[in-house]
């Protein structure tokens, strides 16, 4: 596995099914678990501090209302952690993005856009990290990149 993504609930998987088929697309190998920097403190360092000896290179992590998830993971490991903000339900994941992206210097995350568009950036960005070495997958950005030009042009209105 190349990936990990994470989420802090079964809730946030509407949102992170997109992170994985957009990964899936690109035939990139990852790996999704639920793992909550509240509720599951422990487990959630313990998978994290062992993510690089396992072979992954890029960790995803999703959370929703006061959102750790992601600079919890940062603060665990040296692999790009890249974290989506989940929409919430009260602050339709003003919450989730400024607790997200407002991380002290030293401990990074590289924080996308709140929902759907984020949880499919995540995953775009996490394969221009791996595509630095990996010309296979350089290609296929390319070509995605193409094809969803041609779709804009070729669209007709009204
Ligand atoms: C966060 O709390 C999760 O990431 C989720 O977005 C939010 C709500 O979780 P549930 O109450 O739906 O499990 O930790």
């Amino acid at each position: 596995m190349l990936v990990a993504v994470l989420m802090g609930s079964k809730s946030d998987w509407e949102t992170m099914r997109h992170a994985s088929e957009t990964l899936d697309k690109f035939g990139v190998a990852h790996e999704c678990r639920v793992l909550s920097a509240h509720r599951t403190p422990a487990a959630t360092a313990e998978y994290v501090s062992k993510a690089e000896e396992r072979g992954f290179e890029v960790i995803i992590a999703a959370a929703g209302g006061a959102a750790h998830l992601a600079g919890v993971a940062a603060s665990h490991t040296v692999l790009p952690v890249f974290g989506v903000p989940i929409e919430s339900a009260s602050l339709k994941g003003l919450d989730s993005l400024l607790s997200t992206v407002q991380m002290p210097s030293g401990i990074p995350v590289g924080t996308l856009g709140i929902g759907k568009p984020g949880a499919i950036n995540a995953a775009l960005l996490t394969v221009a990290v791996l595509a630095a070495s990996r010309p296979d997958l350089r290609a296929k950005l390319h070509a995605y990149r193409q094809a969803q030009a041609r779709t804009i042009l070729d669209t007709t209105v009204p």
